[in-house]
């Protein structure tokens, strides 16, 4: 399968929904002066436009249709095998000063990286269709959404933006005429797909982002990490909002009381199921909705909440582990309109991967397009291989995803993935201890970014790969929201993941971690006991609701609530590397929240 293809010549009445305003005219001309396309596309969003697109994609072969009648209406992409998951290390933030991007963020000055871009982007578009997808992100009457421009030379970029943005006229329509307003600027290119030639740049003081080199979608659907998360999170501070790496649900109790709440969790580490959680059967009458899987836009309400809107309209998450088991509202979701990338297919035109309902096929063509049975040493599906499909699949969709002021957020969840050290769940002393929480957020690292799997690494509130300037501001922006809160949302840390010391999983996981929500929407009722301990509040025993919980014995959840002094003195140490790198960047309120939690440590 091949990502770069030759230009397409659409029929008259497609990709000629030519932008209005100027300022959006003069940079495509720009763009396209220095890429040298054969023609432009400019996309409305339409169905017939997609239709199009769809059909030119699997002619050229960059998608294979599915099946219709195993999944309806849906694609595979198989992506270069040299280009699967964000690259974390290209990533860079160019802000005019080294200090800005901070010591987390990989720096480059921005004169010298445009020059160095447009060097790249000299004539890359030489025969092939420019495409100019206009999108924003957010509901449409919301005063936090954001429009974007992306230009791209790949139909697949086009394709996943229309499942994941509100794309075309609706963004149009927002922008208006006025050619002052804000408004983000994309640039993509394939290139070769050569990871030599691989740089996703941000240029925060330009609302600019530039990607060369990769089609993989954490780097190439500009509209995502790169706009809503490390743009966003620059534009968020300077307008005194919350762009935030957070899934956000609702629960609602069998009495009709309502509760939203918003939880960062590094990537692949559960968002997508914690935001369509399925609560076990003796859990009658309790519901959960989801808003967003993945990010969070944040702004103090008039009553001085905090209210979320999901900026996306389409969910990117891990195909491989998503069953019906795992995950029955994803695998409902994905059953139709969905485009798949990097996982294997049957011989009937279906998709499987590993982790999948029954059993695996005698046959399938793998990830990189190659013959494989139960007997091959590869995976049939890349470990990051990825599902892109509509938020509206969803059968457990929140009413309330399109309300432009959002939905008002009970509690604030952060987690990691954690053998050790991290309780189940506690409950911070109050905002500021919580952001101290947050920022000492640590994970074992994924597929999802290239690099090393399974090495613990410090990833504060699930920021790290993700803030788009100086993270000890960003802790201060957090510290400075929280003073102008009148009812700030209490704050979590939950932790699925920890392990017995023969290695196996201690807490279930997946719908049961509803025991572990209903604690935490008692605390923010106001009911619900405590017990207080070094590190916060932790559930007594008694507290969770442990009723019909299946094969956890007692000592596995003393063993889920237990403090162990010589691991939290481990992890206080630990926590040096952060401060070191931070150095005069972190916060004196996080310093002495270290401290503090030191001496209660003793
Ligand atoms: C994602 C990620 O794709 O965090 O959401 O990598
Ligand atoms: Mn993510």
């Amino acid at each position: 399968m091949t990502d770069i293809a030759p230009a397409i010549s659409p029929p008259i009445g497609i990709g000629d929904a030519k932008s209005t305003n100027q300022s959006v005219l003069d940079w495509v001309q720009e763009v396209a002066r220095l890429c040298g396309p054969e023609n432009i596309f400019w996309c409305d969003g339409s169905e017939k436009e997609n239709e199009y697109l769809r059909g030119e994609a699997v002619r050229q072969n960059i998608l294979i249709k599915l099946n219709e009648e195993k999944v309806p209406g849906s694609y595979l992409h198989r992506s270069n095998p040299n280009d699967v998951a964000r690259v974390e290390q290209f990533t860079l933030i160019c802000t005019p000063t080294k200090e800005e991007a901070g010591p987390t963020n990989n720096w480059a000055a921005p004169d010298e990286t445009y020059t160095k871009l447009h060097r790249m982007l000299k004539g890359a578009m030489r025969g092939r269709t420019m495409f100019v997808i206009p999108y924003i992100m957010g509901p449409p009457d919301s005063p936090l959404t954001k429009v974007g421009f992306e230009i791209t030379d790949s139909i697949y970029v086009v394709l996943s933006m229309r499942i994941m943005t509100r794309m075309g006229v609706v963004a149009t329509k927002r922008l208006g005429n006025d050619a002052s307003a804000e408004w983000n600027r994309g640039v993509h290119s394939l290139l070769d797909v050569n990871p030599e030639r691989r740089w996703i740049c941000h240029f925060p003081q330009d609302n600019t982002i530039i990607s060369v080199g990769s089609g993989y979608g954490g780097n190439v659907l500009l509209s995502k990490k790169c706009l809503a998360l490390r743009i966003g999170s620059y534009l968020a501070r300077k307008q005194g909002w919350l762009a935030e790496h957070m899934l956000i649900l609702g629960v609602q109790s069998p009495e009709g009381r309502k509760h939203y709440v918003a939880a960062a969790f590094p990537s692949a580490c559960g968002k997508t199921n914690f935001a369509m959680l399925i609560p076990p059967k003796h859990f009658k009458g309790w519901k959960v909705t989801t808003i967003g899987d993945d990010i969070a836009w944040m702004q103090i309400g008039g009553d001085g909440r905090l209210y979320a809107v999901n900026p996306e309209n389409g969910y990117f998450g891990v195909v491989p582990g998503t069953s019906y088991k795992s995950n029955p509202n994803a695998m409902k979701s994905i059953e139709h309109d969905t485009l798949y990338t990097n996982v294997a297919m049957t011989n009937d035109g279906d998709v499987w991967w590993e982790g999948k309902d029954g059993p695996p096929p005698t046959h399938a063509i793998d990830w990189k397009g190659n013959d494989w049975t139960p007997d091959s040493k590869e995976k049939a599906a890349h470990p990051n291989s990825r599902f892109a499909t509509p938020m509206r699949n969803n059968p457990v969709l929140d009413p309330d995803v399109e309300k432009g002021d959002g939905v008002p957020i009970s509690a604030i969840i952060f987690g990691g993935r954690r053998s050790d050290t991290m309780p189940l769940v506690f409950q911070a002393f109050d905002w500021e201890h919580g952001v101290y929480v947050g920022a000492m957020m640590a994970s074992e690292t994924t597929a999802a970014a290239t690099g090393a799997v399974g090495q613990v690494r410090r990833d504060p509130m699930a920021m790290l790969p993700f803030c788009g300037y100086n993270m000890g501001e960003y802790f201060r922006h957090w510290l400075r929201t929280g003073a102008r809160l009148k009812n700030p949302p209490l704050i979590f840390h939950v932790n699925w993941f920890r392990k017995s010391a023969d290695g196996k999983f201690l807490w279930p996981g997946f719908g049961d971690n509803m025991r572990v929500l209903k604690w935490i929407i008692d605390r923010a009722e106001g009911r619900g006991g405590a017990q207080k301990s070094p590190i916060g509040f932790l559930p007594r025993r008694e507290g969770l609701d442990l009723d019909e919980l299946e094969n956890v014995s007692n000592a596995a959840i003393e063993e889920l609530l237990a403090v162990q002094p010589n691991e939290w003195k481990k992890e206080l140490a630990n926590q040096e590397s952060l401060f070191e790198k931070l150095g005069g960047d972190m916060p004196e309120e996080l310093i002495a929240q270290r401290a503090k939690l030191a001496q209660r440590l003793g």
